[in-house]
């Protein structure tokens, strides 16, 4: 499957786009109750939400000791990380050759998963979750260049009482300057230089199996979940394989998956 010319279009102008019924609601399932077996046990590695808090922009950027090291039981899973080696469902939906056109497309390059980053399912717990203010997944990210993209998979519903992804469209190929973001490298939604374009936001719902493409430079927020059911989703991001991980960074302290290219991209 590939995009039309208006898809690839709409991708480069808003730096992101959504696959609607992209997935197959079974796997979406499987995948699921995988998940949610990982997230009961609670499988390490994980992020929990106060991890999340608390870890400084450095840390983020440098160690890739992510485990949680949490003791207390009533603790919230954010993210189950390292996805791809935790079961062979992960490894195929990451793997998935019907989007691999469409993913060398949007890359002009052979497509690589990269496991340092977005390898990993989100969980937004009822209750429990918390908001994610505005970034750009970049951030804490270093490569030769921006020609990262994250896949995303909705296993089931998500709205915004849940906590469906906002995006600021076009955000991606806007140079800001550093003053624009907090100390961790938020994007300011006090400052009044950003709010006009904050004004701009979009957000769409999705249903099991759809999936949303999204650059790395792409400003995006989500709520916490406010409804009485989990929210679970999975992320991973690819790289071109002309993009390079920095060395003596985290990004170049995992394994690369260089995908068979399936096109003349
Ligand atoms: O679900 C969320 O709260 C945010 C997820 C996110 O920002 C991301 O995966 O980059």
């Amino acid at each position: 499957m590939k995009l039309t010319p208006e898809q690839l279009d709409s991708f480069r102008r808003n730096g992101f786009l959504v696959l609607r019924a992209f997935a197959d609601p079974a796997e979406c399932e499987a995948i699921w109750d995988v998940a949610a077996a990982h997230l009961k046990h609670r499988i390490e590695p994980y992020e929990s939400e106060v991890g999340y808090r608390l870890k400084s922009y450095q840390y983020r950027t440098e160690i890739s000791d992510y485990r949680s090291l949490a003791t207390d039981e009533k603790i919230t899973v954010r993210r189950l990380r390292q996805v791809y080696d935790r079961d062979i469902l992960f490894k195929n939906w990451m793997e998935n050759r019907k989007i691999r056109p469409i993913l060398e497309q949007v890359l002009n390059d052979q497509v690589v998963i990269t496991l340092a980053h977005h390898n990993s399912i989100m969980t937004k717990m009822p209750h429990s979750s918390t908001e994610t203010c505005w970034h750009q997944d970049r951030r804490y990210w270093r490569y030769s260049n921006d020609n990262l993209v994250s896949v995303w998979l909705a296993l089931d519903s998500e709205y915004r009482e849940n906590g469906v992804l906002e995006f600021i469209p076009g955000s991606h190929a806007i140079a800001f300057t550093a003053d624009q973001f907090d100390e961790k490298e938020y994007f300011s939604a006090t400052d009044p230089r950003n709010l006009p374009l904050i004004e701009t936001k979009v957000s769409t719902d999705l249903q099991k199996g759809d999936v949303v493409l999204f650059h790395c430079r792409l400003l995006h927020r989500a709520n916490a979940n406010l409804t009485d059911k989990p929210k679970i989703s999975f992320v991973y991001t690819v790289k071109g394989a002309r993009t390079k991980a920095i060395e003596g960074s985290r990004s170049a302290d995992y394994p690369e998956i260089y995908l068979e290219p399936l096109t003349n991209n």
